[in-house]
């Protein structure tokens, strides 16, 4: 009994340090001074905009890693927008996402048109399920 437990508590923590492993090396392949993260307890999103830094009134795009946690799927669809909160307005653009496999996405045609708060989202479908992502960016 004693190495029956030993036993699942030691495969316990080969499947927890398997996921720890998987969410450190998530997004790697971006540039570590630019990029971002989202935790959620199914997902880690990780971005990076080009060109960087984010600027007003300057189109970009946004490199983007997904990876699934706690035995979440990759998404099957992934948007992107921003908004501005305080002043109840989007973006005056609608951004793309092309797919690129194994949880890399390339969204383009953001625009971000006037200084204050903005939000950038991000509405993951996976599982049957809608998760929005959003990360504030304060722009002067
Ligand atoms: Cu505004």
């Amino acid at each position: 009994m004693k190495a029956l437990v030993a036993g699942l508590f030691g495969l316990l923590l080969s499947a927890l340090s398997t996921h720890a492993t998987q969410a450190a090396d998530c997004g790697q392949q971006l540039d570590a001074r630019q990029r971002r993260e989202i935790r959620t307890p199914r997902h880690l999103l990780v971005f990076a905009p080009s060109p960087a830094p984010l600027a007003l009134g300057r189109h970009f795009g946004l490199d983007i890693v997904v990876c699934p946690r706690a035995g979440a799927s990759l998404p099957l669809a992934l948007k992107v927008d921003a908004d501005m909160p305080a002043h109840r307005h989007g973006m005056n653009y609608r951004a793309t996402v092309q797919t690129l496999g194994e949880g890399r996405y390339r969204a383009e045609g953001l625009f971000l048109h006037m200084p204050g708060r903005w939000r950038l989202l991000f509405d993951l479908s996976a599982d049957g399920r809608l998760e929005r992502l959003s990360h504030e960016v304060d722009l002067e």
